[in-house]
């Protein structure tokens, strides 16, 4: 039986070019900076978001805790949003790496609202802490891979621009927020001080993500990255995937987030199932199945009889399009969930 699984974009398999590709990677050691692979996807990446400099880092997690690490000093308090997988998704890294405190805002559908940030920016005064860094997710994995409007990512760096502090934007899936807007990803970029986008995911490398920034900022973050233990020596043969998932896999994106609205628009009509259509931009979508009555993970289990893969949840569940998932598959998919919401 094929399996669909549509857990995640993290699942994606690294392609037959980028198995070759790895198979041949020139490698040094990286720790030396001797790495060619690496250098070469350090800087391509950094020149594709229009940044002076750039990191290759084990994770999208990784990445992230440098950043935050690299921006703070212990005690202070960095702005957030409620649901963003900074806050909720890394075991707690702010706190236990950086030492600082998280102000979580409640975003409308992932976006922060700028007045909102306005007023929780600390102000100069003894008792408080310091407000030291932005973060924002684009796109917003919990909200349902939804975008932040460029106009509104330009109004909260004029804001942090004017109180001196810094933006950090995870970017893990920033390639489709610039394919659901239609501009470059540097048009996004330039909101931030530091990116971090991930090319495992709907870019289908093994292994790694890239953290961008000016050259002081990333200098400093690689000497964290090799404290945090992620020095990777011959790591070449890692970045000559992720060469592969800047060069090409950026430029299909657009076929995974076809699917995504295809599925959408299709669950809901499925009796029963409420699918929030405007939060469908990207490669997420989000079902709630409570009307019909069934429990969420009894629902993922009979799915999963028929080859199709969900993560648990008690009523509404993510599903990831990505380069392993065709339109037959959401089909069958489809198919499926309106035979067991009816009981079949
Ligand atoms: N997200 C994973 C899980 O951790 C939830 C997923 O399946 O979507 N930022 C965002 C917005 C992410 O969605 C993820 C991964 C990361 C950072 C972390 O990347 P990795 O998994 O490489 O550490």
């Amino acid at each position: 039986m094929k399996i669909i699984d549509l857990r995640s974009d993290t699942v994606t398999m690294p392609t037959p070019e980028m198995r070759e590709a790895m198979f041949k990677a020139k490698v040094g050691d990286d720790v030396y900076g001797e790495d060619p692979t690496i250098n070469e996807l350090e800087k391509k990446a950094a020149q594709i978001m229009g940044k002076e400099a750039a990191l290759f880092v084990i994770s999208g997690t990784m990445g992230n805790q440098i950043a935050v690490k690299t921006h703070t000093n212990p005690g202070d308090e960095i702005i957030l949003e409620e649901n963003s997988h900074i806050l909720i998704y890394e075991v707690g890294g702010i706190a236990a790496i950086s030492g600082v405190q998280p102000r979580p805002l409640k975003g409308e559908r992932g976006v922060l609202n700028v007045e909102d940030i306005k007023k929780a920016i600390r102000p100069d005064d003894i008792h408080q802490p310091s407000t030291t860094l932005i973060c924002l997710e684009n796109t917003h994995n919990r909200a349902g891979g939804t975008v932040i409007p460029l106009q509104t990512m330009k109004e909260i760096k004029a804001l942090a621009k004017e109180h001196g502090i810094p933006v950090h934007l995870d970017g893990a899936r920033v390639f489709n927020a610039a394919v659901a807007l239609g501009v470059d990803v540097s048009e996004i970029a330039r909101y931030a001080d530091s990116v971090m986008f991930c090319l495992s995911k709907g870019l289908c490398a093994p292994v790694g993500s890239v953290l961008v920034g000016d050259q002081e900022f990333i200098g400093r973050a690689r000497k964290y990255r090799k404290m945090f233990g992620g020095g990777i020596r011959q790591g070449g043969i890692l970045a000559a995937a992720g060469l592969i998932a800047l060069e090409r896999m950026t430029k299909r994106l657009e076929e995974d987030h076809a699917n995504a609205r295809f599925l959408a628009e299709n669950l809901a009509e499925i009796p029963g199932i409420t699918v929030d259509l405007e939060t469908v931009q990207t490669n997420i979508v989000f079902h709630d199945i409570e009307k019909t009555g069934l429990n969420g993970y009894e629902y993922t289990q009979k799915l999963k009889e028929f080859g199709i893969m969900i993560n648990p949840a008690p009523k509404t569940l993510r599903m990831v399009t990505h380069w392993g998932i065709t339109r037959e598959d959401i089909c069958y998919t489809l198919e499926v969930i309106e035979k067991i919401v009816k009981g079949g």
